[in-house]
C-alpha cells in the first residue's frame, strides 16, 4: 500500500467512507498530508503516527481550517478537491498559524530598502533574472513610499539567492514542484531575505514558474505581507500565471495599510468630496463596457455598474491600476479582442478584463489619428460596422478595427453627423441598459444620438 500512486490513492480514498479515510491517509498520504499541515497550517508536530482521537481531531480541525482559507467545502476530510489543491505549487510561507502571524505592523522602518542578488538562476539569463528582480520591486515601489537599492555586496536588507533542498535555514525545498520559494517577514538578518527553489524551471513567460510573479508574490512577503485567501490576489498562495499587472486591489490595500500610499502620486485616498453619484447634474470623463459591466470614470474614480449589483461601487482608479492616470480621457471596449482601451491624454493603455495589456501605453497617433490631436474625448466601438468613433472637440474620426487603419472621409463635424451635440462630447457608449442607477441619465441622450444616427 505504501507504493500507491497519487492516482490509485484518489481511487482508493474515493471507495472508502469518512470512517476510514485517516486510514488510507495514514497508509498513503500520512506523511504528506501532515507535513503540509504542518508546514501551512501549524499543525503540532508529535502527533504523526499517533492515532489517538485526539491527534484525528486536531487533524480534522486543520483540514477544515485548510479548506477554508481556500474556501473549499468544509467537511474536515481530505475530499479530492482538496487532495487537488494540495498537489499545486505554491509558496513556501504558511497560510495560518502562530509562525506566520507576522507581528502587527512587522515593516521597515526605513523607506528606502536594500536588496542584493547572491546568486543567478542557469535558467535564465543574468540580465533577465536582473529584470524580473527589478520590475517586481517595481511593483511594490509603485503603490507605496518605498524604493528599491540594489547592492553589490555586503548584507543587504532583502538577501536573494537560489538554492535546493536545505539551503541553509532549515526550511527545505523539495524538488521540482511544489514549494517554489519562501521569504521571511521584515527583521534583521533572516528578515526580509527570499529564496527561490533552483529545482524549479525559472523563465521569463509562462513556461514553468515565471520568476517576475513569484519574485512579486515572495517580496509582498519580504516587506510584512502574509497569504491572502482572495483567489485573484497576487498573494494568494498558489502560484498561477497571468499577464499584466500583477496586484489586485485586496494586495494594495495590504500594503498601504503598512506602508501608506506613494507620495510620488497624486491623492489616491478616497477624500470627502469624492463625487456624488446621483447629482443629475454630473457629467463624465469616460465610460466604456468591460465583460458586461459598465464602467463609468469620473476624477480619480470609477465606478462598476453590474446588472446583479443593487449599488455601484466607487473605487480609486490608482487602486485598481497604479500606472494609469488619475483622469480618463476616453474609454471603449472590442468585445472580439476581450479588450478595453483607455485614452488620456496622447496616451492610450489596454485591459485585458482588470488586467493592464503589457506592450502599453503606446501614443494616440500610433492609431492614425493626426498629431494635432492632444486628447480623444469620447470612444464609442459599433459592433454593426465594426468601427470604433474617436471624438476630439469638434471632429470625430472612424477607425476600422478589423484593419486597424483609419477610414479615409475623416473627421468629420460632429455637429452635422450628431444633430443636437453641439458641446464637446464628454462619454459615449453604445450599450447602456442600466436602468437601476441615475447615473446613466446623462449620457443615455448621447448614446441615444449615436445609436439612432445613420453611422451604417
Ligand atoms: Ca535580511
Ligand atoms: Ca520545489
Ligand atoms: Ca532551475
Ligand atoms: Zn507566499
Ligand atoms: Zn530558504
Amino acid at each position: 500500500m505504501l507504493s500507491l500512486t497519487k492516482k490509485n490513492c484518489h481511487e482508493h480514498l474515493a471507495k472508502l467512507g469518512h470512517h476510514c479515510i485517516f486510514r488510507c491517509v495514514n497508509l498513503c498520504y500520512c506523511f504528506p498530508l501532515q507535513k503540509y499541515l504542518r508546514r501551512f497550517y501549524n499543525l503540532r508536530a508529535g502527533l504523526q503516527g499517533t492515532k489517538t482521537h485526539r491527534s484525528s481531531d486536531a487533524m480534522h480541525a486543520k483540514i477544515r481550517e485548510m479548506q477554508s482559507f481556500f474556501n473549499l467545502q468544509v467537511t474536515g476530510s481530505l475530499d479530492a478537491n482538496t487532495l487537488e489543491l494540495m498537489s499545486m505549487a505554491r509558496c513556501g510561507v504558511p497560510d495560518v498559524g502562530e509562525y506566520n502571524h507576522f507581528p502587527r505592523h512587522l515593516k521597515w522602518q526605513n523607506t528606502n530598502v536594500t536588496f542584493r542578488i547572491v546568486n543567478y538562476t542557469p535558467d535564465l539569463k543574468k540580465a533577465d533574472v536582473d529584470r524580473a528582480i527589478h520590475n517586481a520591486f517595481n511593483i511594490w515601489a509603485d503603490v507605496t513610499p518605498l524604493t528599491f537599492k540594489k547592492l553589490h555586496e555586503g548584507m543587504a536588507d532583502i538577501m536573494i539567492s537560489f538554492g535546493t533542498k536545505e539551503h541553509g535555514d532549515f526550511n527545505p525545498f523539495d524538488g521540482p514542484d511544489g514549494l517554489l520559494a519562501h521569504a521571511y517577514p521584515p527583521g534583521r538578518d533572516i528578515g526580509g531575505d527570499t529564496h527561490f527553489d533552483e529545482d524549479e524551471h525559472w523563465s521569463k513567460d509562462s513556461d514553468a514558474y515565471n520568476l517576475f510573479l513569484v519574485a512579486t508574490h515572495e517580496f509582498g512577503h519580504a516587506l510584512g505581507l502574509s497569504h491572502s485567501t482572495d483567489p485573484g490576489a497576487l498573494m494568494y498562495p498558489v502560484y498561477s500565471y497571468s499577464q499584466g499587472y500583477p496586484l489586485s486591489e485586496d494586495d494594495i490595500t495590504g500594503i498601504q495599510a503598512l506602508y501608506g500610499p506613494n507620495p510620488r502620486h497624486r491623492k489616491v485616498k478616497p477624500k470627502p468630496d469624492a463625487p456624488n453619484k446621483c447629482d443629475p447634474m454630473l457629467n463624465f470623463d469616460a465610460v466604456t463596457e468591460l465583460r458586461g459591466e459598465t464602467i463609468i470614470f469620473k476624477d480619480r474614480f470609477y465606478w462598476r455598474l453590474h446588472p446583479q449589483f443593487a449599488e455601484p461601487e466607487q473605487t480609486l482608479i490608482k487602486s485598481t491600476w497604479p500606472s494609469l492616470p488619475n483622469k480618463v480621457d476616453a474609454a471603449y471596449e472590442y468585445p472580439e479582442k476581450d479588450m478595453v482601451f483607455i485614452f488620456s491624454g496622447i496616451r492610450m493603455w489596454a485591459l485585458n478584463g482588470y488586467n493592464l495589456v503589457e506592450g502599453y501605453p503606446k501614443y494616440i497617433h500610433k492609431l492614425g489619428l493626426p498629431k494635432t490631436v492632444r486628447t480623444v474625448d469620447a470612444a464609442v466601438y459599433i459592433p454593426d460596422t465594426g468601427k470604433t468613433l474617436l471624438f476630439s472637440e469638434e471632429h470625430y474620426w472612424s477607425y476600422d478595427e478589423k484593419t486597424n487603419t483609419m477610414d479615409s472621409g475623416f473627421p468629420r463635424s460632429i455637429e452635422m453627423d450628431f444633430p443636437g451635440m453641439a458641446e464637446e462630447v464628454d462619454a459615449a457608449v453604445y450599450q447602456y441598459g442600466i436602468s437601476k442607477s441615475h447615473l446613466h441619465l446623462h449620457f443615455s441622450h448621447l448614446a441615444d444620438a449615436l445609436i439612432q444616427s445613420d453611422l451604417q
